[in-house]
């Protein structure tokens, strides 16, 4: 059976690392028909939309998408795409490799981030000359979803801390509809879990990142409570994602466009075949995804390794080894 996959690379280092991707799925024995499309700041400077309509259906019509990175235009990229593939879950592993110089080397945490409504809605007016507003959209119906995925989650991976971030002292409303719909969903799972404030949270999961496995988040704590997990475990270059709905999904790493490094050549290309790893656990190749983390885990222990890693080691050298490790 042929697997469709759009390949949408996007901005800066999204160009470097998302080939990188692609050249170790095609080194798998597996039937995939890779097909390209553009999206992103470079595009929307030559046309005027970052995200044409052939990329949408591109993605609208593959059975999976690699995305690499958004930039300027995240909002106008990214933000489309994962709702184009129906997704409602943003699942953002972070975890410690072994011979990768991590601040907590202890770190293995799962952020089930909600990916559809919070503050990207988009819903944003300036009303009066500096007086700008952003309408945060909470469901009970997406909460259920998240939590729903989060709970799953965490039983199927035995998981055994499951946490739900939350800020609802303060948004009483929103978060407060977000954290009594995740307690009900553990309620009716007869699940253990706990909850936090999510400011306190991030001070927790630095000094004390072993007491959290799996934490269901609302969509901004998740996008910023996993960068911060990545800075325990060696940078941004090794956090993978997947973005999950009923039908559909797309993968990319958690790190953007990097524009200060974007062109060099020197991207470390990890997050994004993880990535990659993910979408073969996606499409029930189990063996082969672990068969890419092996490979992956080998290199971040032995080298090469990227400059963020402390090595000198281009993109190209990274995954030429993935693949000899294959
Ligand atoms: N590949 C992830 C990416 O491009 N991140 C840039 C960004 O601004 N992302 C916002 C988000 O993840 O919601």
């Amino acid at each position: 059976m042929t697997h469709e996959i759009a390949v949408i690379p996007g901005d800066g280092i999204g160009q470097e690392v998302t080939p990188a991707a692609v050249e170790v799925l095609e080194a798998l024995d597996i039937d995939f028909d890779f097909v390209e499309g553009d999206a992103g700041d470079a595009v929307k400077e030559a046309t005027g939309d970052a995200l044409p309509e052939e990329t949408r259906e591109l993605a609208a019509d593959a059975d999976a998408t690699l995305f690499g990175a958004a930039g300027e235009t995240a909002a106008d990229v990214i933000l489309p795409l994962r709702s184009i593939v129906g997704s409602f879950a943003n699942v953002r592993p972070a975890r410690a490799y072994p011979g990768v110089d991590a601040v907590k080397p202890e770190t293995d945490i799962v952020f089930i981030r909600e990916n559809t409504e919070g503050v990207y809605t988009g819903i944003e007016s300036e009303i009066t000359e500096g007086v700008t507003t952003l309408t945060r959209v909470v469901t009970e119906d997406a909460s259920r979803e998240i939590a729903e995925y989060g709970f799953d989650y965490a039983r199927q991976n035995d998981f055994e801390d499951v946490t739900i971030a939350h800020k609802a002292n303060v948004m009483r409303q929103t978060d407060g509809l977000f954290l009594e719909t995740a307690e009900a969903v553990a309620a009716e799972r007869d699940a253990e879990y706990d909850t936090a404030l999510m400011d306190a949270l991030a001070m927790h999961l630095i000094m004390n990142p072993d007491d959290y496995g799996v934490v269901i988040c609302p969509n901004l704590a998740g996008d910023m409570l996993s960068d911060l997990a990545a800075g325990l475990v060696g940078g941004l270059g090794l956090l993978p994602s997947a973005n999950v709905g009923p039908d559909n999904a797309l993968f990319e790493p958690v790190h953007g466009s990097a524009p200060d490094i974007a062109g060099e050549g020197v991207a470390n290309p990890s997050a994004m075949i993880l990535s990659a790893a993910m979408l073969l656990d996606h499409f029930g190749y189990d063996e082969e995804g672990d068969r890419v983390r092996t490979a992956v885990e080998d290199v971040l222990e032995n080298g090469p390794t990227t400059p963020d890693l402390g090595g000198d080691a281009s993109t190209e050298d990274v995954t030429a080894a993935v693949i000899d490790h294959l």
